[in-house]
């Protein structure tokens, strides 16, 4: 069956700096929505690129004492180093210095001008002879003089090429108000019906006071206004002047995602020329919001622009594009901060997806040999966390083809919590000292396995390398590139027979010093010392001396979440538990090896003495206990359906 097309592309971006973690943003939204489109069965042409040309591009290079072609081949190059590095799946990189985008945009200047919709007129503008630019009457500074070097500008008048865009204006409008989905989201199409009805003028599109640009073919003297060359990248790739068929497949794009503040450009100045050029217009321009850093606008003067490469080197890419897509609501602006971030990646990332994969793995592992075995029959609870998966991957679909990334992954990860209340509904532990509860225990490790494979699907738009690890942690059969939705949308695609693999870390916990707080600072008891304590306590314990209630309060508890678990090596009776308090995280060692696996205690919230003194155990600091019941040899954490936090009385 021939596959439906699907164009996207991103701005192109301008090389005059390094790029920041907002044009990440971006480029990432850009790709979510392509792989996704691709998972979807689409035939996808996703496009990113640079744009080269213009005064500015020309004045850094001067200022950087090389040629422009020279510098901007160096930091397009650290463009294209980004993008891999963030994974991002672009089917091609347009670059507007490029031999085949040149062609283009002299053919369009060409034909728009012998269509008489192109004609020479004069520029009139205020002009600073020191600084080689044109300024308008509002942007001088308090004298009326030049706002970069505030000497005196002089009133002249140039000889320039202009579009008549205001004959397109009527048509424009007349487009935005029948398409409401043409421009999205629906505040920014207001904006530009107002901006259109205030009456679009004729655009200079070209300029003499400068070189660095594409030269107007009919006079050279002139080189072709930034935009106007910039706006043309969209169709050149696809084979506006050499591949009819190519061309008359992908165009119009689908998509054109843009900042907010470039919504303008696509929105009015493109359809303009696409109709001189008789072309039909893109379906849908959609104006993403900004990434403010710890609710500042990233400037150099304020030195708070975030470097995408230092945090891919840190944190790894899947977690920032995890970030992005997940904690900004498109069309929204959104905030980046480093806390944010590692909040993220260890409570979804670590805690909530890696503790699913880990737990699951290692049950299979240990219960069964490390093999699944055919499912057979269904209880309530699997039958409820089918329906789950099912209703999950609907919504998700609906969500993601209505670009609501953010909200889908929140599906995901809903998902994600059911899977692991499953864990503790069903209790493998349980099932696996009973034999006759064989079948229901290999229904429980197929079923975690299945919804697994269902979830890298799912987030493989988000995290792709993630995904990946994902599916091949499970042994599970084929290549993951060639997965679809349709693969996910029924329950069962996971052999029966499979043999799954090892258990790896997918994202390891982020432990960021905290200065008030240091373990290593607080007094450590020797061996000794807690054997007196240890025999002291027990002492008191027996003969139940009374306290008052001052002395009560001296303890702290509280209620924590235990965040993962593991045996304590080369001991029968300790386990190593990393605890939530709500505003730290603890290692502690516990004695409770012989009445709870690991898997089983993960995710608990229970009881826990936070202020007890630290104590080294097996090479362990363990800085706090947790509480439990013993009665002969049954003993019973105080688990509770309280919020992690909470004080105990
Ligand atoms: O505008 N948050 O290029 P550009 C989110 N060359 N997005 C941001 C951002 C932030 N903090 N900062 C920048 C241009 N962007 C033109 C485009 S297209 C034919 C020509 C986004 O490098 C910005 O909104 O200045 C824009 O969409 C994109 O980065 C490119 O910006």
């Amino acid at each position: 069956m021939e596959r439906k097309p699907f164009y996207i592309t991103t701005p192109i971006y301008y090389p005059s700096a390094k790029l920041h973690i907002g044009h990440a943003y971006c480029t990432t939204i850009a790709d979510a929505i392509a792989r996704f489109k691709r998972l979807a069965g689409y035939d996808v042409f996703f496009l990113t690129g640079s744009d080269e040309h213009g005064q500015k591009i020309q004045q850094v290079a001067e200022e950087a004492g090389v040629s422009p072609i020279e510098y901007v081949d160096r930091i397009v190059a650290g463009f294209q180093n980004l993008w891999q590095k963030l994974h991002i799946s672009n089917d091609d990189f347009i670059r507007t210095t490029e031999e085949r985008h040149q062609r283009v945009v002299q053919e369009i200047f060409r034909r728009i001008y012998e269509k008489g919709d192109i004609y020479k007129g004069t520029y009139k503008g205020l002009y600073c002879t020191p600084c080689e630019s044109y300024w308008t009457e509002h942007q001088l500074d308090e004298n009326g003089c030049c706002p970069d070097c505030h000497r005196p500008v002089q009133e002249v008048a140039e000889e320039a090429y202009f579009f008549k865009m205001s004959k397109y204006a009527d048509r424009v409008l007349a487009y935005i108000e029948e398409n409401p989905d043409f421009i999205q989201p629906v505040s920014r199409r207001n904006e530009m019906i107002n901006f259109i009805k205030q009456g679009l003028e004729d655009l200079c599109i070209s300029r003499t006071s400068f070189a660095w640009g594409i030269p107007v073919p009919m006079d050279t003297k002139h080189v072709i206004y930034v935009w106007f060359d910039a706006l043309t990248n969209y169709i050149t790739p696809i084979g506006f002047l050499d591949d009819k068929e190519k061309f008359e497949k992908y165009w119009p794009a689908d998509i054109h995602l843009v900042g907010k503040e470039i919504v303008r450009f696509h929105s009015i100045i493109w359809p303009c020329i696409l109709m001189a050029l008789e072309l039909p217009l893109p379906k849908k321009i959609y104006g993403h919001g900004w990434l403010i850093v710890d609710g500042d606008k990233m400037s150099k003067s304020k030195k708070n622009v975030v470097d995408p490469l230092a945090l891919i080197e840190e944190f790894s890419a899947d977690a920032i594009r995890y970030f992005l897509l997940r904690e900004i609501n498109l069309g929204q602006d959104g905030n980046f901060s480093r806390d944010a971030l590692i909040t993220r990646i260890n409570s979804d990332l670590a805690n909530d997806l890696g503790n699913l994969l880990h737990r699951t793995l290692n049950m299979i592992g240990k219960f069964q040999g490390g093999m699944l075995l055919p499912p057979q029959g269904e209880s309530e609870v699997d039958a409820s966390l089918k329906a789950n998966a099912a209703e999950m991957v609907k919504a998700y679909e609906e969500e993601m083809e209505s670009m609501q990334l953010s909200s889908a992954i929140k599906r995901v990860w809903a998902f994600i919590s059911r899977a692991n209340k499953y864990i503790d509904e069903t209790a493998p532990w349980v099932l696996a000292k009973s034999p006759e509860k064989k079948q229901e225990l290999a229904n429980t490790m197929y079923n975690l396995a299945e919804s697994l494979r269902i979830i890298s699907v799912v987030i493989s738009p988000y995290m792709p390398v993630t995904a990946e690890r994902i599916w091949k942690q499970l042994g599970l059969p084929g290549e993951f590139s060639e997965m679809s939705l349709g693969d996910i949308r029924a329950w069962g695609g996971t052999p029966g027979d499979l043999k799954v693999g090892v258990p790896e870390q997918l994202f390891p916990r982020i432990e960021e010093e905290k200065e008030e707080a240091s373990s290593s600072k607080q007094e450590v008891p020797s061996g000794k010392e807690k054997k007196d304590g240890e025999k002291k306590k027990q002492k008191k314990e027996e003969g139940h001396d009374e306290i008052s209630i001052e002395d009560f309060s001296k303890i702290h508890l509280r209620v924590v979440k235990v965040l993962a678990a593991e045996p304590v090596p080369k001991t029968e009776k300790l386990l190593k538990l990393t605890v939530d308090l709500g505003d730290e995280k603890r290692e502690i060692v516990s004695g409770i090896a012989q009445h709870y696996e690991p898997e089983e205690i993960i995710g608990k919230n229970v009881v826990m003495v936070i202020n007890l003194k630290p104590a080294k155990i097996r090479g362990i600091v363990s800085h706090g206990m947790v509480l439990a019941a013993s009665h002969e040899d049954d003993l019973q954490l105080l688990d509770v359906d309280m919020p992690v936090g909470s004080r105990v009385r």
